[in-house]
């Protein structure tokens, strides 16, 4: 099922930087630095002298979403197996490691304290994901910066647990980057499952940090997921929206994955 077409409006964009609030000094350190990052993977746009990412339109991105354990991670290593597909998994290995500490764990077990720093990290993590030059004509990606700021950060907020100046200061700079950075997604592909469903698999996986996960929790989060991209309620969707049930044991799951490979890979 298809529930919504909408694409593009964010494709844009890293502005020349003109800021009246950045001295020039660091204007220019800011250009040298991005020049030197994106040079060879952008190119200046003719219109809105804006940059874009080179032989961005004939190219295309796919996010792969769902509640914690809906099985992204099978989805993708299916996936991988095809021709002419880059596949990126989501980096939780960095989430649990960052120069030998680990966030995630730390947010999960002191959410107020440690929710900013661990989606700081999140967020640095999956922007680069995004930014990064495509390998291969189609991408998949595990999750988005989107459901890392609509899903999670929103939760940790609405449940109480993150405070406001931290909320804040987490959405001016989720805010800024998709303004001003080029974050083009052609599709998104929402494995629906039940809250219990990936109660079940996460019990199962044992993920060391999971372990403090209550029902509660995933259902929050499927929830927030509902609003956004069934329901289209809460937040912008930066893609059409692929919904595939996903509560089913793994070979059912492998079939409808084959099932939909039309579907997911034209998604240009
Ligand atoms: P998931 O994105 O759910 O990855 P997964 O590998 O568990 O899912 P699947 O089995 O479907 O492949 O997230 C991994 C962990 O990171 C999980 O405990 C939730 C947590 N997390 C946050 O706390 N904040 C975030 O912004 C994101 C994206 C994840
Ligand atoms: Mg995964």
């Amino acid at each position: 099922m298809i529930v919504n077409s909408f694409k593009g409006l964010c494709r844009v964009v890293l502005p020349l930087y003109s800021h009246k609030s950045l001295s020039t000094n660091i204007l220019v350190r800011h250009r040298a630095a991005l020049g030197k990052h994106l040079l060879g993977h952008w190119r200046s746009s003719t219109s809105h002298g804006k940059l874009v990412r080179n032989g961005e339109g004939k190219k295309s991105v796919i996010c792969l979403e769902g509640n914690i354990a809906s099985g992204k991670t099978t989805c993708l290593e299916y996936f991988s197996k095809t021709s002419d597909i880059e596949v990126l998994t989501e980096p939780v290995s960095k989430w649990r490691n960052v120069q030998g500490c680990n966030p995630l764990g730390l947010m999960y077990q002191d959410p107020t304290r440690w929710g900013l720093t661990l989606q700081t990290y999140v967020q640095l993590t999956m922007l680069d994901q995004h930014v990064s030059p495509m390998t291969a004509p189609i991408r998949m990606m595990e999750r988005s910066i989107y459901s890392a700021k609509y899903i999670f950060v929103e939760n940790l907020y609405k449940s109480g647990k993150m405070p406001e100046v931290d909320f804040a200061v987490l959405s001016e700079w989720f805010e800024w980057i998709i303004k001003n950075i080029s974050l083009p997604v052609d599709l998104i592909v929402y494995l629906q499952t039940s809250p219990q469903t990936c109660h079940e698999r996460l019990k199962q996986r044992c993920r060391e940090e999971e372990k403090v996960i209550p029902l509660e929790y995933l259902e929050s989060i499927h929830n927030l997921y509902e609003d956004w991209l069934i329901h289209q309620k809460s937040f912008h969707v930066p893609a059409p929206v692929l919904v595939i049930p996903a509560d089913h044991d793994l070979k059912k799951m492998l079939h409808q994955f084959e099932e939909n490979r039309e579907k997911i890979l034209m998604a240009r």
